[in-house]
This record gives structure tokens, C-alpha cells and sequence, in this order.
């Protein structure tokens, strides 16, 4: 056994942090080897549901999972953090303007990040999952100059597996023998899935599916796919969400598989493909020595650099718009 991780799940009373939770606690998060304490962090209104999942998450008598305490204050739910999940967020209302939906997140991820930067374990990583994403992340990270920059992730796994989900459809494979999808930019439907560097059993999954269906159906339906999910389940993507954020951190502890690459929001200091520095942009990365490093020198087609140059100008429109609302410097 090593010494216990501290875990904050923000958002811990939400649908993502029913699905994470006890994943966390079993053991999956890090390996099962390492204890974890559970920090969930909520808004006062929800810590009576955070603290009706502390109990569950007690009765399941968890060998690995050393306490669960609910917090409503962020400095003391930050404390000690080791692993940061920023699930919690504000979603969009009816009526509500792009502009309004993301000064309300900033209001929410420039305390957080602020927090983690002043209580947060020096080896602090995290990970932002609460919408819009990438933007949030940016925003953390700015509030935090003491943390490194590359500590601020945001999710694209989810994007990712979705992609891997439906080329194994596609090629009647099985899911384990595909190999770097890679899912490029924003965690919106401006995002641009690729399999330019896929393989399906080592073949590369350009040979086995056409172009006309990668452009029809498979980027399509990957970016759209949270949208799917709602009309269907009535409900967003949670249990999914969970699955991706459990397998983005494992990674960036316990490092990639050898020859693989995943993808991350990973913070650009602007010499990776053209992205400008200070944008949490979709690139594929591999995990060494516990750190997310991007992988440079992909070949990139017409195609991929159309998709890569969409989404900078996308996220780049939102860096700015809370650049102009004073959330970063
Ligand atoms: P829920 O509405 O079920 O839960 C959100 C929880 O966050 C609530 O319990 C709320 O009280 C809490 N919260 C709000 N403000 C908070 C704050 N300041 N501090 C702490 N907690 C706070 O949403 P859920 O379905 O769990 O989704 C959470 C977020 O994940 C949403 O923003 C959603 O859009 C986003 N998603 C991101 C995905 C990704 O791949 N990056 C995919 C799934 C999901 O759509």
C-alpha cells in the first residue's frame, strides 16, 4: 500500500459524480494499491445529496477508500488536493446566451482555481469535466499561477472513446484492437474526431473505411453523439462522462501503453500545430513520468488542418470573450 490520495470531486451530488464516485473509491482512479480520501465539493443547497452519497459510499465498505467528507467551502474542500475533478458546473438555461453561460462558469472554475493554488498538494493535476470544458479549464488554470500550467486539463476522452466506439462498429472489431483516435479541439460539436493515425488490428483504419463515411457519418456522429445521448435517455451523458474522466487520470498517473497515444485538453504554449498559447485544446498526448506531454511531428492532411484551424478559431472567440470580462489576464 502507498500513502492515501486526497480526490476533490466538485459537482459530487450530480449525476457524473454518482457514476465517478464509486469507481473512485474502488480503486480505479489510480490502481489497487492506492488509498484514497474523497473530498466532495458542492454548493450549500446540494450538500445534503453529497452527504446521502458519503453514506452510500461508506456502505460499500470500500477497502481502498480511507474517508469521504462534503464540503461547501472551497479552500477547505481544495485542501491537500491531489487529484482535482471539476465536475460542478452551471448548465445552460433556456434564454440563456453564450456570453451569460460562460461569465457564470468563470465565476464558478476562477474560485477553484484560485483555491487549488492556494491549498492544493504540490503535485496537484486536474481535470475539468463541467461545461463548457476546455474554456473552464482556462480559466482555472489562470486564476492558479503557482501550478504549473500543464496541470490544467480538461476532458476530450469521452469525445475519444465515443470515436473508438463507433470505428469498432463500423470495422467489426473489438474495441481493444483500435489504437490512436484522436479527437482534436473543443468539447463541442466544433470538434474534429481522426483516425488519420488509427489502427484496427494494426491495419490503419483509413484502409478500412471510406472517406465519404468518416465525413458523413463518423464525425458527425461522434460530435453529436451528447446530444444523441439527451434525446435518448432524457438525461445527459454521465455514467460515460465518469468512465472517460476515471480513464484520463489513470493515464496521466500510470502513464500511456507503450506506442499509444490519447487524447487530452491539454494546456497549449503555443508550439504544438499552430494552437496559441493559453488555449486547453485537443491534442494527442502520451503520459510520461506522470506528466502529459503532446506528441509533435503527426502528419497532419488537408482535412485535419481544416478541423485543427475550426476549433482554434471557436475556442479562441471564447478565450477572448472572457478575456473581455476581466477573467484573464
Ligand atoms: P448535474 O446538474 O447532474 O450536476 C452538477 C452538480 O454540480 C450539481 O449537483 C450542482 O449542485 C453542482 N455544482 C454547481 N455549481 C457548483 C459549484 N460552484 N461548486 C460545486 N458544485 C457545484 O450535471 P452532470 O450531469 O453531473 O454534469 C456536470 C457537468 O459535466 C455539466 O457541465 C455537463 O455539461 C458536463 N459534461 C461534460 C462532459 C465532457 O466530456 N467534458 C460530458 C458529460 C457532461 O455533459
Amino acid at each position: 500500500m502507498t500513502e492515501p490520495r486526497i480526490v476533490t470531486v466538485t459537482g459530487a451530488a450530480g449525476n457524473i459524480g454518482y457514476a465517478l464516485l464509486f469507481r473512485i473509491a474502488s480503486g480505479q482512479l489510480f490502481g489497487p494499491d492506492v488509498p484514497v480520501r474523497l473530498h466532495l465539493l458542492e454548493i450549500p443547497q446540494a450538500v445534503k445529496a453529497a452527504e446521502g452519497t458519503a453514506m452510500e459510499l461508506n456502505d460499500c465498505a470500500f477497502p481502498l477508500l480511507d474517508s469521504v467528507e462534503v464540503f461547501d467551502d472551497v479552500n477547505a474542500g481544495f485542501n491537500g488536493t491531489n487529484v482535482a475533478l471539476l465536475v460542478g458546473a452551471r448548465p445552460r438555461i433556456a434564454g440563456m446566451e453564450r456570453a451569460d453561460l460562460l461569465e457564470a462558469n468563470a465565476g464558478i472554475f476562477g474560485p477553484q482555481g484560485k483555491a487549488i493554488n492556494d491549498n492544493a498538494a504540490d503535485d496537484v493535476r486536474v481535470l475539468v469535466v463541467g461545461n463548457p470544458a476546455n474554456t473552464n479549464a482556462v480559466i482555472a488554470q489562470n486564476a492558479a499561477p503557482d501550478v504549473p500550467a500543464e496541470r490544467f486539463t480538461s476532458m476530450l476522452r469521452l469525445d475519444q472513446n465515443r470515436a473508438i466506439a463507433q470505428l469498432a462498429e463500423k470495422t467489426e472489431a473489438a474495441v481493444r484492437d483500435i489504437k490512436n483516435v484522436v479527437v482534436w479541439g473543443n468539447h463541442s460539436a466544433d470538434q474534429y474526431p481522426d483516425v488519420s493515425y488509427a489502427t484496427v488490428n494494426g491495419v490503419p483504419a483509413n484502409d478500412l473505411v471510406s472517406e465519404e463515411w468518416l465525413a458523413e457519418y463518423f464525425r458527425p456522429t461522434v460530435a453529436k453523439r451528447g446530444a444523441a445521448i439527451i434525446e435518448a435517455r432524457g438525461a445527459s451523458s454521465a455514467a460515460s462522462a465518469a468512465s472517460s474522466a476515471i480513464d484520463h487520470v489513470y493515464n496521466w498517473v500510470n502513464g500511456t501503453p507503450e506506442g499509444e497515444m490519447v487524447t487530452v485538453g491539454a494546456y497549449s504554449d503555443g508550439s504544438h500545430y499552430g494552437v496559441p498559447a493559453g488555449l486547453s485544446f485537443g491534442f494527442p498526448c502520451v503520459s510520461v513520468d506522470g506528466r502529459y506531454e503532446i506528441v509533435d511531428g503527426l502528419d497532419i492532411t488537408e482535412g485535419t488542418r481544416a478541423g485543427i484551424d475550426h476549433n482554434i478559431a471557436a475556442l479562441q472567440e471564447e478565450y477572448d470573450a472572457v478575456k473581455a470580462m476581466g477573467f484573464i489576464k
